[in-house]
């Protein structure tokens, strides 16, 4: 009979506990939500050419609707200045640059002064998105492909400078206020029951081609805690997202970077209603809103005000939207 040595016990007790310490493998987790193939989705509603997507909303009875909400004709403007305290996602930027003053010919002493701008003018500060900021692969808004469409210098289909002006009524969804809070927290997800919660309480209902926007809160830090202010952020879920675009926006806005939750809780996600809006659904994004005027004089329902830069071939524009009342 062979001796068990002290050593060999040793080593089968510590190999079992080992053994029992490693977590038991885990069948490959299934996403919570999947970009629909190109057969569900293209030709888009608006067609197989279309480039609008819910810009193809904006029609004369549009800006009719939108102007019967003009009672006392006060302004509020909607987006931050563009400036060297605004915070930047990645390696965006915006450095101006003043040409001092040069004096021009003439008796009168005639002086001008002017700026160099080196930013993204497309996708800073408060900006529109448009179909060619996102893809799923290669594959844009109505299944375009970037091979197809993306030139150096510019995008051939889908440029920004193609969506024109929005004038709609625009709805403030106030998820803060109806939360009971300033801001929600850094990576709250705003659900189905947040806005429909929030539309009840505000007694409004939402229509098809409104300009819906979302209040967070989380404008607050904008501009003051940069670093927080991109990490993370709340924001509409996938289903939320979902629910306002079934009813057909002509945009989709919050007063925080994406629009949507960031991180979104799916870990295996990235920025999906970025896609789900823009790509699938042809749904523009308005990010970066300043919210809290409205928001503190509770203006949920307005005439919505925008003109995104006409960038030839550009992926979005920055812009300066207004609420009139
Ligand atoms: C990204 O493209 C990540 O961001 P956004 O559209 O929010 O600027």
């Amino acid at each position: 009979m062979k001796a068990i040595t002290l050593g060999a016990i040793l080593a089968v007790t510590v190999s079992a506990a080992a053994y029992a310490q490693t977590p038991a493998p885990t069948p490959a987790q299934t996403p919570s939500w999947t970009v629909p193939p190109e057969s569900a989705r293209c030709p888009s509603k608006w067609g197989a050419t279309d480039e609008r997507g819910s810009g193809n909303l904006m029609k004369p009875e549009t800006v009719l609707n939108a102007a019967k909400l003009i009672k006392s004709g006060e302004v509020i403007e909607l987006a931050h200045v563009l400036g060297p305290s605004m915070p930047f996602f990645g390696t965006r930027r915006f450095d101006m640059h003043i040409k001092r003053t040069f004096m021009n010919a003439g008796s009168n002493e005639r002086g001008s002064n002017e700026e160099m701008v080196v930013s993204e003018i497309g996708q800073v500060g408060t900006q529109f998105d448009g179909f060619g900021h996102q893809t799923h692969r290669n594959s844009h808004y109505n299944c375009f492909k970037t091979e197809e469409i993306a030139q150096r210098g510019l995008f051939t289909k889908l440029g920004i400078h193609n969506t024109g002006a929005f004038i709609t009524r625009g709805v403030l969804i106030d998820v803060a206020a109806f939360k009971g809070v300033e801001m929600l927290g850094d990576n709250y997800e705003v659900t189905v029951e947040d806005l429909e919660g929030a539309l009840k309480k505000q007694n409004i209902t939402l229509q098809q081609g409104d300009a819906m926007i979302v209040h967070t809160g989380w404008g607050k830090i904008y501009g003051k805690e940069n670093a927080r202010y991109v990490k993370s952020c709340p924001g509409l879920g996938v289903k939320a997202a979902q629910w306002l675009i079934d009813k057909n926006p002509i945009l989709l806005g919050a007063d925080n970077w994406p629009v949507e939750v960031s991180p979104n809780p799916d870990p295996q996600l990235s920025l999906p209603v970025h896609q789900l809006a823009l790509v699938v659904n042809g749904v523009h994004l308005l990010e970066n809103l300043k919210l809290d005027e409205l928001a503190s004089k509770q203006v949920y329902e307005f005439a919505f005000i925008m003109q995104p830069l006409k960038i030839q071939g550009g992926t979005g524009s920055t812009v300066s939207p207004v609420a009139v009342r």
